[in-house]
């Protein structure tokens, strides 16, 4: 009597046959690793939760590990720790454009993919066959020059193109909110009006910028705006700005986007932000690692999107989802 295969038995019989190929190729299990700027600010979190997405996609184990400050001496244990556990790529937002170059030559010489999200070092150009800091494989990143222009735009509005104003940033030698203030600066030229104060560093320290913004406030009665270069220091200028009794008289234009950040514009205490899309940062992260190491080209430079928000939108869903995480 002639045997049948009944039909579920013949399709995994034939699986068996056809599949030894990919299968092996997708057995292979990739680790990456991402190293935030620090580990407890909504940006990096909300960039963890996109990286983490793409990885869960794609079965890629991700290992999330950072230092509790902003702080290339804090950073670059967490990364030599990370370069011991040998993953297959590293996703880092070097918090120096200059310190994390001979670290970061350590990472690529034991044979790992590095590839930096949200700042760079060196100038930023990457596979270009020239410098010492060319080899990262990626950046993946806001255009934040663009997005300081974009933030001079909205706080000369706001102070009807007059009066002075001057930028709260973290400290020189960090690619984005150098970037920033750069674009800040470039983009305050073009109003005569405008005179542009010196720099306060808070080394992101919320505290430390809200008392610079009161010293500034006190040697300069006119002061009419500030420009947050990023989380801690939009926070901290705002913060300043209030214990001065100053709402109103002097403007706030932020840099990202928490959610302390957005009831601050509905309030009337921030004028506008420029939300990051860090989640973005993220995925594309772990997508570029991955087909990498599959053998795909991947580009030097991949930029990601920005939000305006101000009063006008700050309800509006489309805008909302743009909110970190915390
Ligand atoms: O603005 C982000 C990030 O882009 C920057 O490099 C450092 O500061 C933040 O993490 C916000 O605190």
């Amino acid at each position: 009597m002639k045997k049948c295969l009944r039909p579920a038995l013949l399709i995994l019989t034939l699986c068996a046959l056809v599949t030894p190929c990919w299968t092996r190729a997708a057995d292979k299990k990739y680790t990456v690793a991402l190293i935030p700027g620090l580990t407890t600010d909504a940006f990096y979190i909300t960039m963890h939760r996109g990286a983490q997405a793409a990885a869960d996609a794609l079965g890629v184990e991700l290992i999330f590990q950072g230092a509790p400050e902003f702080n290339p001496v804090q950073q670059v244990p967490v990364l030599n720790a990370i370069i011991g556990r040998k993953p297959d790529a590293i996703l880092i937002a070097p918090t120096d454009k200059t310190q994390l170059i001979e670290p970061l030559k350590k990472a690529a010489a034991a044979g790992i993919a590095v590839i930096t999200v949200d700042t760079f070092i060196g100038d930023g150009h990457y596979q270009t066959g020239s410098g010492d800091a060319d080899f990262p494989l990626s950046y993946i990143a806001s255009d934040n020059i663009l997005g300081g222009q974009i933030a001079a735009r909205a706080l000369a509005k706001a102070i009807d193109d007059k009066g002075k104003v001057y930028v709260s940033n973290v400290k020189p030698g960090i690619s984005t909110t150098d970037q920033r203030e750069q674009g800040f600066k470039e983009e305050m030229k073009k109003h005569s009006n405008i005179t542009v104060l010196e720099t306060q560093f808070n080394d992101d320290d919320a505290n430390k910028a809200a008392s610079q913004l009161q010293s500034v406030y006190a040697r300069n009665p006119d002061l009419a705006g500030v420009f947050g270069a990023n989380l801690f220091s939009a926070v901290g200028a705002a913060a300043g700005v209030k214990q001065a009794n100053a709402t109103g008289k002097i403007k706030v234009a932020a840099f990202d986007a928490p959610k302390s950040i957005v009831d601050q514009i509905k309030s009337g205490e921030i004028e506008m932000t420029i939300a990051q899309h860090p989640a973005e940062i993220g995925y594309y992260g772990i997508m570029t690692a991955y087909a990498h190491l599959t053998g795909q080209s991947v580009p030097p430079l991949i930029g990601t999107g920005f939000t305006v928000i101000d009063k006008k939108n700050a309800d509006d869903p489309a805008v909302k989802k743009f909110i970190y995480s915390d």
